[in-house]
């Protein structure tokens, strides 16, 4: 069966679709394009040019909450979303909060800043980065904080597509240079530990960190 996974190393959206397809374990080939320079002929797998996209036969899709999507309904095992209603609404809502907001300071700023920018040999804003981790993230991460409380993952007591989204943000954060104080936020650098010794997350960790510190030399 044909199936593959296009998109870079070190995009945060890229390796959560990886690391789901990796729980669920699944084979698939890679194919790498980079979202600041894509193919030509890309737009036919992602009109609007962003990674990841997925082929699996004649079937295309593209970002990465339709592909896991689509995965956990076709391969229904291991269940990375409960089963209940409201598990499963609240496990999206962590899903989006993780892809849209902690994006927005984690990655686009932080991470993008600091790596993305450097190798593409434009300034990086400080600015940018100091507001995304002094004022835009701490709110964010308070709440998470208090959401995730003493419990081992963010909803219910499974491995959820909620909590790969998040602990793949927190991969780019530390990329960018930047680490979660564990002492204001023990929960979450806990949450974000567990996350990271999953095979799934320290394989490709082990390999993108070899690979940023080459990269940024
Ligand atoms: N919501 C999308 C976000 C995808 C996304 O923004 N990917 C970035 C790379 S990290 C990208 O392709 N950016 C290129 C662009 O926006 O032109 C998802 O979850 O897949």
């Amino acid at each position: 069966m044909t199936r593959r996974l296009h998109g870079a190393a070190l995009s945060p959206f890229v390796r959560k679709a990886r690391v789901f397809l990796k729980e669920k374990g699944l084979e698939y080939e890679s194919v790498h394009v980079d979202p600041n320079d894509p193919p030509a002929d890309f737009h036919r797998l992602n009109p609007l040019k962003r990674v990841p996209a997925f082929e699996e036969e004649d079937l295309v899709l593209a970002d990465s909450a339709v592909i896991c999507d689509y995965l956990e309904r076709r391969y229904p095992e291991p269940p990375l979303y409960p089963s209940d209603p409201a598990g499963h609404a609240r496990t999206l809502w962590f899903e989006k909060f993780a892809d849209y907001e902690i994006a927005n300071q984690a990655t686009l700023a932080v991470f993008r800043n600091r790596v993305v920018m450097r190798l593409l040999g434009r300034p990086c804003d400080e600015d940018k980065v100091q507001r995304a981790l002094h004022e835009k993230l701490p709110p964010l991460l308070d709440y998470l904080e208090g959401q995730l409380g003493d419990r081992e993952y963010l909803v219910g007591d499974m491995l959820t597509v909620a909590d790969i989204a998040l602990a793949s943000q927190f991969v780019n954060l530390q990329h960018g240079g930047e680490h979660l104080d564990a002492e204001r936020w023990p929960a979450l650098a806990a949450h974000r530990d567990r996350l990271h010794a999953r095979p799934a997350f320290s394989q490709t960790i082990e390999r993108e960190s070899a690979f940023v510190q080459k990269l940024m030399g």
